[in-house]
């Protein structure tokens, strides 16, 4: 199956700043025999998007990558969150800032609804941190429940959110 993940990260962990993070879970993800890493996105900055009346939070680092598995989507869910933990993800709030956050976008045109995974994420549509490194390597698919990318992508301000140049 073809799979879109996203990956951020907003602290730094024992292996860096953010952007190192992101760099070694991809190094993970296309060292594991169980995952083909097809296409990654450029890395992105973003300011955070916090819940109001929050404290303000780092900037994110974000990017989304394309893969192929034969995996479930659920064997896959448990391979991401096993990668979030050896980073030193520590799942306190929803909304906290985190050293590494994994999480499956899209998994072939399949719509999942589960106690664990809802897919389609259903935060797409809302983070343009998301749609614009998706529409970078994915370009006009549709998105079960979502629509065309491109014309969700037209639509998405880039407010807080550039390309960062390695
Ligand atoms: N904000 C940005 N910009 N990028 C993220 O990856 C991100 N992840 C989150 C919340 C806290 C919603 N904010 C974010 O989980």
């Amino acid at each position: 199956m073809i799979c879109y993940i996203s990956l951020g990260s907003n602290l730094s962990g024992k292996l860096g700043d953010p952007l190192t993070q992101l760099q070694a879970a991809l190094g993970k993800i296309s060292n594991d025999p169980e995952l083909k890493l097809i296409k990654t996105s450029d890395f992105y900055q973003s300011k955070a998007l916090t819940l109001p009346d929050t404290p303000p939070q780092n900037d994110y680092i974000n990017a989304v990558a394309m893969l192929e598995t034969a995996l479930s989507a659920e064997q896959l869910l448990c391979k991401l969150n096993a990668i979030e933990a050896s980073q030193g993800r520590e799942r306190k709030q929803q909304w906290a800032a985190r050293t590494l956050d994994l999480d499956i976008l899209l998994y072939g045109e399949l719509q999942i609804q589960t106690e664990t995974l809802v897919i389609p994420h259903l935060q797409i549509k809302y983070r343009n941190f998301v749609i614009h490194p998706l529409f970078e390597i994915a370009g006009a698919i549709d998105i079960p429940g979502l629509g065309d990318l491109s014309v969700l992508s037209e639509k998405t301000t880039w407010d807080g959110l550039q390309k960062i140049v390695i």
